[in-house]
Parts: C-alpha cells; sequence; structure tokens
C-alpha cells in the first residue's frame, strides 16, 4: 500500500530532528536574540537538542509502537505548546516566559488581554513538527526490529545525548562563565542553554526558593526585628527632611571604584569633574565607602540601594526571589506621592529587571525601547553614558515630580571599550588590557556626569533636585593585581583588595552650602535611610540593615557580602585581621568582636530573603504579622524564657 518501510526509530530521528529545526528556526524568526559570532550562533543552533533527545528518547521504553507514537506526538504537542507560548509572550512583552510572571497577579490582566492580541491562525506554523511526525507515523512502515541487543542500544543512545549535554554546557560555559550560578538574563540563558532548558532551570530557581518560603513563618521575623531595632541610630536631626519634597536622582556609577577619585594617570585627572565636586559645597563626598555586592553585581547594588539587605552569598537575588515582598525605597517614596522609576539602556530582562522592578513597586522602567540610540552612540555594552545622560534628563523633563529615577550607567564596564573620539586620556601602560583601558572608560564616565549636570540645569531640574550618586562594584578585579599593583605603586595584600572594594559616594543637594568629606566608615546598606531621611521620610520601622549616615549614632562597620569587614579600627580579610591606619597585620583577637556580628547580620538578611519574610511584616505600624498559632507559640517561648532567666 501507501507505507514504506523505513528502520524501526524513524519516527523517533524524524521527531528529534523537526523539532530540533523547527525551535532553530523559531529562534531565528520570532525573537530577537543577538549574536555577536559564530561560536554563539553554533550554540543557538544546538542548544535545543540535549533535551529533545532526552525527552523524546524516553520513547525508547515503551515496547508498543504505538505507545511509543502516543508518546513522541504528545512531547511534539507539548514543546510545541511551551515555544510558541514564548512567541505569543514575546510579542507582546519581549521577553521569555520566567514562572513568576505566571504567579505575579498583576500581570493577569496584561497577559489576557495581550494573549488575544498576540495570535495568528497563521502561528499553526509552529506546530510543523506535529504535522510532520502524524505525517511520518502514517506513512511509514516500521522493518522487523535489529537482531542488536535493545538495551545496548537505548544505553548508547543516552550515552550519546548525556554527552551532546555536556558538550553544550561546555560551549556555554565558555561563551559566559557562571551563566548558572548568576542567571544574567533570560535572553542569555536561551541563547546558551536553548528553549527547552531554560524553562527547566527556571523551574529549579523558582521551586527552590518556593520551598524555602513554604518553611519559613513569621515568627522567625521576631528575632531580626529585635536586632534591628536595637542597631538603628536615630536620623540626624539637622539633615532630616533637608531636601523634603526634591526629586531624587540616584545614579550608579558603573564598576567605579574610589582609586579614580582625585587620582592620576600620567599626569591626568581620571575623574576631573567628580573629583571636583569632592571639594564642592554643596556636596558631601564618603571616601570610605564599600561596595557590598556578591555575584549579582550591578542588581545586588540597586538590591542594596532600594532595600538595605544585604543581597544573597549565592546566585543573584533579582533572579531568585523576584516574586518576594520588598519594602522598597522606591515603594515608600512612591506612598509620599513620588513617580518612581529606573533608566537604563538595556535590555529590559536584563538581571530580570523587568520582573523585579514589579515588585520593587517601581513604576516605570524606561529601558532600551526607551532610547533612540543613533549611529556612533553604541559602544560596549550598548549605548554610550554622554547620550544616555541627554536623554535621561529629557525623560526627566516629562516626569510628574516630585520623582525619583535611578540611572545605570554602562559604558564603563569590562571589557571597557570606547570608541577613538571619547578617549579623553591615554591608556595607562600594563600588562593588563583591562587595567589600562579602565582609565579612558572612567574618564568617559565623569564626563558623562558632567553632562547629566548641565542637562539638568538646562532643563531647569537640577535646583529642585538632589543628586546621589554610588559606585556599583569593583571594575578591576583580582586577576589583575599585578598591573594594579604597579599603577598604586605598592604589592596588593588581602588587606588592599579589601581596601580596593570601596567605591565612591556623592550626595549632592544643590544650594546645600555647607559640603564636607565625610570620613566615617559606610557602605551600600546605608544609602536607603540616608536618603530617605535626607527627604524627609521616615524609615525608623523598616526592617534594615543600613543607617542614617548624617546621624551622629552610625556606627562604623561595613560587612562584605562574603563574611569580610571593615570597623573604624581594623580591617578583617582572609581570616587575618589587619589595622586600618597601617594594613599591618594585629592579632585576630582584635577583630574577634565584630566577626560574629558581621555573620549574624549576613545571615539575618539571607533568612529574611530565604523566607520571604517580609510579607510578615507591617512596616506601617512596625507590627508582625503573625496567625494566633504563632502567637501563642512566641507567647510560650517569651515565657519560657522568663523562667529560665528567673531561675
Ligand atoms: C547590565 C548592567 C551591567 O544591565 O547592569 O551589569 P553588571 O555586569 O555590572 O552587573
Ligand atoms: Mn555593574
Amino acid at each position: 500500500m501507501w507505507k514504506k518501510e523505513w528502520p524501526k526509530h524513524s519516527v523517533l530521528a524524524i521527531a528529534i530532528i523537526a523539532t530540533w529545526l523547527k525551535t532553530y528556526l523559531t529562534y531565528k524568526t520570532s525573537f530577537s536574540i543577538s549574536i555577536d559570532n559564530v561560536l554563539q550562533e553554533f550554540i543557538l543552533f544546538i542548544n535545543p537538542l540535549s533535551m529533545l533527545l532526552f525527552v523524546y528518547g524516553i520513547a525508547l521504553f515503551f515496547k508498543s509502537e504505538k505507545a511509543r507514537n502516543r508518546y513522541i506526538l504528545a512531547i511534539a504537542l507539548i514543546s510545541s505548546i511551551i515555544l510558541y507560548a514564548n512567541v505569543a509572550f514575546y510579542r507582546f512583552f519581549s521577553d521569555f516566559i520566567t514562572l513568576p510572571v505566571l504567579f505575579q497577579t498583576d500581570n493577569f490582566g496584561d497577559l489576557g488581554s495581550s494573549a488575544s492580541e498576540s495570535v495568528f491562525i497563521t502561528d499553526l506554523i509552529y506546530f510543523t513538527d506535529v504535522i510532520l511526525i502524524l505525517l511520518a507515523m502514517k506513512f511509514i512502515r516500521i522493518i522487523p526490529a535489529s537482531s542488536l541487543n535493545l538495551a545496548v542500544q537505548r544505553k548508547a543512545y543516552f550515552i550519546i545525548s548525556a554527552a551532546v549535554l555536556f558538550f553544550n554546557l561546555g560551549l556555554a560555559e565558555m561563551e559566559r562563565p557562571q551563566l548558572l550560578t548568576r542567571g544574567f538574563d533570560r535572553e542569555m540563558l536561551v541563547k546558551n542553554i536553548g528553549m527547552y532548558n531554560y524553562h527547566l532551570y527556571d523551574m529549579y530557581v523558582q521551586s527552590k526558593s518556593q520551598a524555602q518560603r513554604a518553611l519559613a513563618n513569621g515568627s522567625e521575623l521576631v528575632e531580626v526585628n529585635n536586632y534591628i531595632r536595637a542597631n538603628q541610630p536615630d536620623p540626624s536631626k539637622d539633615m532630616f527632611g533637608a531636601a523634603e519634597g526634591r526629586n531624587l536622582i540616584v545614579v550608579t556609577l558603573e564598576s567605579l571604584q574610589s582609586f579614580t577619585i582625585n587620582g592620576e594617570m600620567g599626569g591626568e585627572p581620571i575623574t576631573p569633574f567628580l573629583s571636583e565636586l569632592t571639594k564642592d559645597e554643596d556636596t558631601i563626598y564618603f571616601p570610605n565607602f564599600y561596595h557590598q555586592t556578591g555575584l549579582g553585581k550591578t542588581s545586588d547594588s540597586e538590591f542594596l540601594v532600594e532595600n538595605s539587605l544585604y543581597p544573597l552569598s549565592g546566585g543573584a537575588v533579582f533572579f531568585t526571589h523576584s516574586g518576594n515582598t520588598f519594602n522598597s525605597m522606591a515603594e515608600s517614596l512612591g506612598n509620599k506621592g513620588y513617580h518612581t522609576s529606573v533608566q537604563h539602556a538595556n535590555t529590559k530582562s536584563f538581571w530580570n529587571r523587568d520582573i523585579m522592578y514589579q515588585s520593587l513597586g517601581i513604576d516605570q522602567f524606561f529601558d532600551i525601547e526607551s532610547y533612540t540610540i543613533g549611529e556612533g552612540d553604541a559602544v560596549n555594552w550598548g549605548m554610550k553614558d554622554i547620550p544616555f545622560m541627554e536623554q535621561s534628563v529629557e525623560h526627566m523633563a516629562d516626569l510628574p515630580q516630585p520623582f525619583y529615577t535611578r540611572l545605570l550607567t554602562l559604558t564603563n564596564h569590562h571589557p571597557f571599550y570606547l570608541d577613538e573620539e571619547d578617549k579623553l586620556i591615554d591608556e595607562f601602560d600594563s600588562n593588563s588590557g583591562t587595567v589600562n583601558r579602565y582609565f579612558q572608560t572612567a574618564r568617559y564616565l565623569d564626563e558623562s556626569v558632567k553632562v547629566l549636570f548641565e542637562e539638568l540645569k538646562e532643563q531647569g531640574l537640577y535646583e529642585n533636585s538632589v543628586i546621589v550618586m554610588y559606585g556599583d562594584h569593583y571594575g578591576i578585579s583580582e586577576n589583575h593585581n599585578e598591573a594594579m599593583a604597579q599603577y598604586l605603586g605598592k604589592e596588593i595584600t588581602p588587606y588592599e583588595s579589601a581596601q580596593l572594594q570601596k567605591v565612591p559616594f556623592f550626595v549632592h543637594i544643590p544650594g546645600f552650602g555647607e559640603g564636607y568629606v565625610d570620613e566615617e566608615i559606610s557602605g551600600q546598606i546605608d544609602i536607603r535611610p540616608t536618603v530617605m531621611h535626607l527627604l524627609g521620610v521616615d524609615s525608623e520601622q523598616d526592617i534594615q540593615f543600613g543607617g542614617d549616615l548624617f546621624s551622629e549614632e552610625h556606627e562604623e562597620f561595613v560587612a562584605f557580602r562574603d563574611g569580610r569587614f571593615i570597623t573604624d579600627k581594623h580591617v578583617y580579610a582572609g581570616n587575618v585581621c589587619y589595622d586600618i591606619e597601617t594594613g599591618i597585620e594585629t592579632d585576630k583577637a582584635a577583630c574577634e568582636p565584630s566577626i560574629e556580628p558581621a555573620m549574624t547580620e549576613l545571615e539575618y538578611s539571607e533568612s529574611i530573603i530565604n523566607g520571604d519574610l517580609l510579607r510578615f511584616y507591617d512596616e506601617k505600624n512596625g507590627q508582625l504579622i503573625l496567625s494566633e498559632d504563632e502567637l501563642k507559640k512566641l507567647d510560650k517561648e517569651q515565657q519560657r524564657l522568663k523562667e529560665d532567666t528567673q531561675n
């Protein structure tokens, strides 16, 4: 009859190849995935294969042809639905689906209405493989099985599948080190491990955090709350409300380290504008301010600014806990009538910002789509900082006031490439191209801040604003110690390494007139309370680990995310205690009293994030939201504690 004779597993082979090719063609036609080189294209091409081999391969365990075919068809259908759901979602949101987006109830309205606008009858083309498989099943007649042992065949098949998976992961690791620990960007994940593996990864990340959340309860917050209440400094009387009602502009100075401020290279200032600002009468500059970020880099710094909580010890909290309840600075200022926004000329899904910003209560996100990138306006990671500043101020001119807007710069980012015409100083001369170029991009970033100030004045926004600027994290990693030692003229010991984690922090209040340099030891965790109090917004009941830097009671103590810490007297790094002034090793006992508190703080913060504990806290009245049972349990515990102390 019609049927032709084919080898036994022809349908399976056709299914794998058809779905594989369809997936690749869908990548190329229905998403905008940027490809920079042949290797990336190759990874994109092979990345659907590993998962398809495994999942379709299960068919080999079915004895009857009918059951096997049914299974293959079901897999083709499910994978097509997954892929197609992403296509339709992408049309509307320019992003791939992630589980939290399905659980964020705010999104449902959008999802429903967008679904109908994003679905067309011609989309049946995304199910081509299913149709092909059906045809194959109809027209192919299987010739009797070969004499080879079935178990051996299956074993060989799955060994090859595993090899494909590891080959893919190896290439991805080469292309993007630490991709799976840090997450970075959904586009990057799909590009490197493929759509199907990405969903598995997403499920793993989300279910891990959901499991921790489910096990947590409000009573865990009691101890944390007591600790925080005991350690919160009172706001400074002089500075509280000094900038009440003003717009707040927070600028993230990408990868800018403090050694560039008032620093020179080849006789030229690296950051002339910012250096001048340290002496300005309207500016308070903090030279002993440290970053506290972990693997989430820029996003961790944003997390610190918004929440005054420590980011996570592993992974990027923007990725892993975007579904949590937060009490962000944006939300608090929003409640005071501020319009809140972030401006960043990059893909919105980078660091999962589009989702996380909703949880942080940020009203508007000006992502790359909000910018016009003309010819010559992009370098390195994307839009150059100068046109970025110009267009961001244009956005501000249209915002309702007062506004809180955060600007995330980008040009001074590894690998620090710059167009010839933007190089305002020479390269440094060392064995590290990264370090050599860093000086030039830092110089360019400085120039862009100058442009920001000019544009704000031009638009009449300057006088009524406060401009807060901070470096997000180091730009030069320890891999470049040799070149840094050459620049600094001293060996990079663990003490020096810790000191190199200083990033600049500026609070610029036009018309203030009493600017000064504040030498106290401080960190990114302190930004939230400092800025909120400056704007006259109370944060005393909030769950936050930082303190108001203008307060006389502020404790000079900074814990790094990795457990190193700095006090006014010591630097604790690599399990060694150093004198902060001299950098000389001292008796560890001198650091001992702070080791425990540093760990405690980091652990408390981690437990808040992992348990999503802020859902049990009402910051309006400082009350814990506990169930009857939890309250009873707590009462009992307190009773027991009382009895213990009495005995
Ligand atoms: C990307 C920008 C830079 O959007 O935030 O990221 P980083 O690598 O510095 O975290
Ligand atoms: Mn950064």
